[in-house]
């Protein structure tokens, strides 16, 4: 539509609203709109759908493209209309015998609305119902391209992308800080097909066997007479099922470590967790894991703080997702792949890789990278983008195929299934956010939701009517290579390979692994999470299973269960620590990270703007938190003490010593602040305890000193900063925060 003419549309719209204009004036009443009715505000064009959203032309047998629909576009032309597109003069109104008469059956557009509405909701995802998405693009290195023909791998070859994170198992209204595994869903709209790497922030699976997933899921799902609790491992029925099938030990081992409560999705790493196979030009074969190395580090939360941010802001990963992008820090992975030969055994260094329980430390393989993915657009509609995105292990463009691991077996059949009933037939892959960008020409035809307007009489293969089309592509051009392993002779068995009954080594090789700080956290989670159970039995027999991991865990455990702990059954094996595995010791950049700046009508603007200044200028965000909202030192409050909390910042500066407000409640603010003579405001004094025990960088100058010295952290706590002007000390606090943490502020008490 042109300008012109939207505007003339606009014309007509106002003359529909105008209670003056003729055709609107109700006989026996002045006006049929009342005059409060605002106008609608200058119509402008639609947004035009993002190119990455397109989906490639769908062709008929016969070659013919046929012009797939466009992405639906909503609230186009001026009017509001029913669904077919007539006018509509009132909708706030139904239609009634008389003013208080009842409604009338024969009101079309009340039946119509209130029908939309009511068949609004789809289900939520079985599991991975809780999540965020957003779109970016794919680098290939060519690093890649001499074990595999995936064209997206090829050097400089840019692919778009769409990403979903999610949790596991609580429901799509749930916190995002919980203790769980994350997932992380890849699609790449390759010109070869699309490639969905569905992977997780956890390298190894609850479960060797797919059967048992609906056991494992119905273990940690709420209980089903009540439905609590969401969103939690910390209940009798998950310990029983991980007690019980013990290969679930070396996952629960590091849902318990930090990986389970990430900092962010940004700074995560992701596992492709089951073995897939590489083919290449001549038709070689290799095994590969794929794993996602986040640029950002791989960070997490304290737990006591992601507790308090489930209350503070249930959204927090979703939000420091979005927000990031919309800043433009956009975040990056490295995807990289550890290589294995692709012989008979299908082990590497005496570890079975079709055991999903099992990883290959990166020491014995390690990861090389094969390309970049760079996230760098929200999504525009979330329903119609992040709840209707399905994922599939099956979608694999040539040069990637799959192996006999029983876990991604299982998947292979699970997704599709269930996409079905979620997204309510057979064709969801025309839903514009699944659509390849690569020519469809699959011979489906029909069935619920269809949208393609397929042409053409002969959809079979062979054909003498259409042309003879579609035609198959060669061995190498196309996917599902169909690798010719020899199947070893054997009888149909329902058991697993001897290999994966060891359920413990890998899970003691992740606990010596890990530093002090991050096996004391361990000791902590188990400790929270088996003290919520309430059956002795299960506590003890997962008390069995730790004293198989290592005594030190388990003694820990079960002096804060206040039960005695037992003696391993076997000898402990004798493992290797890999260092990789451990997230703390390294530095990283620190873009994106939110700095908390506490200041009053006291603060220097000019001291404040140089301190804003470094922070933006350091890739990281600002926050003014201030006694009131509105300006204070010449800069606008972003949070005031009232809707400010710790938790939302990453290291705290202290440019002010607010005194409590005159006006506070006295006992109820007091008891917010634990610490201090009452000379600085307790919301304040509140924020700097949580972030000493949260291990944040601290920070004062200035006033700030006195604020700091209040709250009294020592003088020589590790982490916490005094300075005379804001750019020596946001200096130090970079360093800090480059650790992500200052751990080596509290004393280790385990080795
Ligand atoms: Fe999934 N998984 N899964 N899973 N999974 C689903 O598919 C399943 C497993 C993962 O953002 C479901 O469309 C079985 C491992 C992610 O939309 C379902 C088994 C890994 C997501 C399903 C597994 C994953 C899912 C639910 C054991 C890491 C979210 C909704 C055999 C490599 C995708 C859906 C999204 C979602 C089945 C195990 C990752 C039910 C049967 C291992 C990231 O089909």
């Amino acid at each position: 539509q042109t300008a012109e003419a939207l505007g003339k549309g606009l014309k007509e719209a106002k003359d529909a609203l105008d209670p003056t204009s003729e055709g609107n004036v109700v006989p026996g009443r002045p006006n049929a709109v009342p005059p409060t009715v605002e106008e609608p505000t200058e119509p402008h064009d639609p947004l035009p759908p993002k190119p990455d959203q397109r989906g490639a032309a769908t062709r008929t047998a016969t070659g013919a493209p046929t012009e797939a629909p466009d992405r639906v576009r909503a609230q186009q032309g001026a009017y509001l209309t029913t669904s077919t597109g007539a006018r509509l003069r009132d909708t706030d109104h139904s239609l009634k015998a008389g003013p208080r008469g009842p409604t009338l059956l024969q009101d079309h557009h009340l039946r119509e609305k209130i029908t939309h509405f009511d068949h609004e909701r789809i289900p939520e995802r079985v599991v991975h119902a809780r999540g965020a998405a957003v779109h970016g693009y794919f680098e290939g290195y060519g690093t890649a391209s001499e074990l595999t023909v995936a064209k997206f791998l090829g050097e400089g070859v840019r692919t778009p992308v769409f990403t979903r994170f999610s949790t596991v198992l609580g429901s799509r209204g749930s916190a995002d800080t919980v203790r769980d595994t994350r997932g992380f869903a890849t699609k790449f709209y390759t010109e070869e097909g699309n490639f969905d790497l569905v992977a997780n922030n956890i390298p190894v699976f609850f479960i060797q066997d797919g059967i048992k997933f609906p056991d494992v899921i119905h273990a940690g799902k709420p209980h089903p007479d009540r439905e609590i609790p969401q969103a939690q491992s910390a209940h009798d029925t998950f310990w029983d099922f991980v007690s019980l099938h013990t290969e679930a030990q070396h996952h629960a081992l590091w849902n318990m470590s930090d990986r389970g409560i990430p900092r962010s999705y940004r700074m995560m790493e992701g596992f492709g967790v089951n073995t897939f196979r590489l083919v290449n030009a001549e038709g070689a074969t290799t095994l590969v894991k794929f794993h996602w190395k986040p640029m950002l580090g791989t960070h997490s939360l304290d737990w006591e703080e992601a507790q308090l941010i489930n209350g503070v802001d249930p959204d927090f990963h979703r939000r420091d997702l979005y927000d990031a992008i919309e800043a433009g820090a956009f975040p990056q992975w490295e995807l990289g792949i550890q290589v294995f030969p692709d012989n008979e055994e299908q082990q590497f260094e005496g570890i079975d890789l079709l055991d999903a329980t099992k990883l290959v430390p990166e020491e014995l393989a390690p990861v090389q990278p094969i390309g970049r993915l760079t996230l760098d657009a929200n999504p525009k509609n979330f329903f119609a983008e992040v709840e209707q995105v399905a994922f599939h292990p099956g979608n694999l463009p040539p040069g990637i195929d799959v192996t006999d691991d029983p876990l991604l077996q299982t998947r292979l059949f699970s997704y599709i299934d269930t996409q079905l009933t979620r997204l309510g037939g057979p064709n969801f892959n025309q839903i514009p956010i699944n659509r390849p960008h690569a020519p469809v020409n699959d011979m489906f035809r029909e069935g619920f939701h269809q949208h393609a307007d397929h042409e053409g009489v002969a959809p079979y293969k062979p054909n003498s009517l259409d042309g003879g089309c579609p035609f198959l592509a060669g061995t190498l051009e196309g996917a599902f290579a169909d690798t010719p392993v020899r199947v070893p002779e054997s009888t149909k068995v329902r058991e697993n390979p001897t290999s994966f009954d060891d359920h413990f080594t890998q899970a003691r090789l992740f606990w010596l692994s890990m530093s002090p700080v991050e096996k004391e956290h361990i000791i902590r989670a188990y400790t929270f999470e088996l003290g919520k159970c309430y059956e002795d039995a299960i506590k003890e027999r997962q008390l069995q299973a730790l004293a198989q991991i290592d005594p030190v865990l388990c003694q820990e455990v079960a002096t804060g269960l206040g039960l005695p702990a037992p003696e391993p059954t076997e000898p402990l094996a004798d493992v290797v620590p890999s260092a990789a595995l451990s997230q703390v010791g390294g530095t990283w950049p620190a873009d994106g990270r939110m700095i908390g700046i506490v200041v009053d009508d006291t603060t220097d603007p000019g001291e404040l703007q140089t301190l804003r200044e470094a922070v933006f200028g350091a890739g990281m965000v600002p926050l003014v938190v201030a006694p009131h909202g509105g300006q204070v030192a010449g800069a606008t409050a972003q949070r005031t003490f009232a809707t400010a909390r710790s938790v939302e910042f990453d290291a705290l500066v202290l440019a002010a010593a607010p005194v409590p407000a005159p006006d506070a409640i006295p006992a109820r603010d007091a008891k917010a602040g634990a610490t201090g003579s009452g000379a600085l405001d307790p919301r304040v004094s509140l924020m700097i305890e949580e972030c000493w025990r949260h291990a944040k960088a601290i920070g004062a100058f200035g006033a700030g000193v006195a604020a700091l010295n209040e709250a009294d952290p020592g003088e020589a706590t590790p982490g916490v900063v005094r300075a005379d002007d804001p750019a020596s000390l946001f200096t130090e606090l970079q360093t800090l925060l480059s650790q992500h943490r200052v751990w080596h502020r509290f004393p280790p008490t385990v080795a």
